[in-house]
């Protein structure tokens, strides 16, 4: 039995001193108040003035840009082998003009970090997206010869104006033609008004755990309502956090387009396809849900075959300073194993070998 862990993020050293240097969201510092533990503070609202500064984002060390960590930690967790990608917010706040020689700087970097641990590392590579589109393009063109990506990351913004913008053409033709999976992760949650005034009392319980998915459900029907899938029918995404809401809502996603009006109109009703055949032909979900409950909904919606096992690392650590196994890793691997129950090789494909196939990353396929 094979582990893959197609979620887990890492924060490249030239990465770490460029959010060293910054002094706006994203950046890591310390605080006077706690100058021994430097801080990472990336989502939006979370710079809070006046909160404490040590509550503030969130302690930050060497498991977020030390590679041995990771491995040691993958040792830990049983895990065979890890598809790393940086984390968000990627590049997505750097200025045009630097995010083409960020983007190769740090995919040079990542594959470098995967060649020293042969056969157990792979990566997801990172696009310049603030860049010309060209360049993007370029980028992806530029990954396909490297020797341990197997997709890209990115977000929800796309080129600033989400993944329904048409200017994204020619970046999902280029990876619909090399067939490079998109790893599609959410950073910027929901507007914090829908928080409430109380949000600050509630750590980042609100934001991780429904502004998330709430992004990413919101990205993807856009993505389905834009056509996206139908112009580029092999385009295949890898949704963070089993979809987000995804699989729950499509029903309801699908029932609203088909009773839209104005959609008849405009003559969208015709061709389309439908969200449930988008589901299983074009997604992938990652098994980074929790529970045996929002599991089974992946499977429901696309098939055992295309849910993959992931930890989040390294967020989500313990709490509790002395414990060495991650709670939040047992709890998806309980979770997968109450899903299947008695049925190993379903367990075994998501846990695994649907990660090899997918991603090629026996290098059966040239
Ligand atoms: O804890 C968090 O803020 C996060 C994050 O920013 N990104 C992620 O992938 N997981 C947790």
């Amino acid at each position: 039995m094979v582990i893959v862990d197609i979620h887990t993020h890492i924060y490249p050293p030239i990465f770490v001193s460029l959010l060293r240097s910054r002094t706006t969201v994203p950046y890591i510092r310390t605080f006077p108040d706690a100058p021994d533990s430097s801080r990472l503070i990336i989502l939006p609202g979370e710079d809070d003035p006046t909160t404490p500064s040590t509550s503030r984002g969130r302690p930050v060390g060497p498991q977020y840009w030390d590679i041995a960590e990771k491995v040691a930690f993958m040792d830990t967790h049983k895990i065979d082998i890890s598809v790393i990608s940086l984390a968000n917010p990627w590049l997505d706040f750097l200025p045009a003009e630097e995010a083409g020689d960020a983007a190769r700087q740090i995919n040079d970097d990542v594959d470098g970090l995967c060649a020293k641990y042969p056969g157990r590392l792979y990566a997801f590579g990172t696009l310049p997206l603030s860049a010309p589109v060209e360049t993007v393009v370029k980028e992806v063109e530029r990954l396909v010869g490297m020797k341990h990506m197997r997709g890209i990351i990115m977000g929800t913004s796309g080129l600033g104006k989400g993944l329904d913008d048409p200017a994204l053409d020619p970046i999902y033709a280029a990876l619909e033609k090399h067939g490079q999976v998109i790893f599609l992760h959410p950073h910027y949650g929901l507007p914090g008004s829908v928080y409430g005034p109380r949000a600050s009392e509630y750590g980042h319980v609100l934001p991780l755990a429904l502004g998330f998915p709430l992004e990413t459900t919101i990205a993807v029907t856009r993505m389905l309502l834009s056509g996206v899938w139908d112009r580029f029918q092999k385009l295949q995404v890898l949704i963070a956090h089993s979809g987000g809401t995804l699989p729950f809502l499509a029903g309801r996603i699908e029932s609203c387009i088909k009773h839209d009006g104005h959609l008849k109109k405009e003559g969208k009703l015709k061709g389309r396809r439908p969200v449930w055949d988008v589901l299983k032909k074009n997604i992938y979900l990652d098994a980074v849900i929790y529970s045996e409950v929002g599991l089974k909904a992946a499977v429901d919606a696309s098939g055992s075959d295309r849910l993959l096992f992931g930890t989040d690392h390294p967020f989500f650590p313990p709490l509790e300073e002395q414990a060495t196994e991650w709670a939040s890793v047992n709890t998806n691997y309980q979770a997968i194993g109450a899903a299947f129950g008695d049925d190993e090789k379903s367990m075994h494909d998501v846990l695994g070998n649907n990660a090899v196939t997918i991603l090629n990353l026996d290098g059966r396929r040239s």
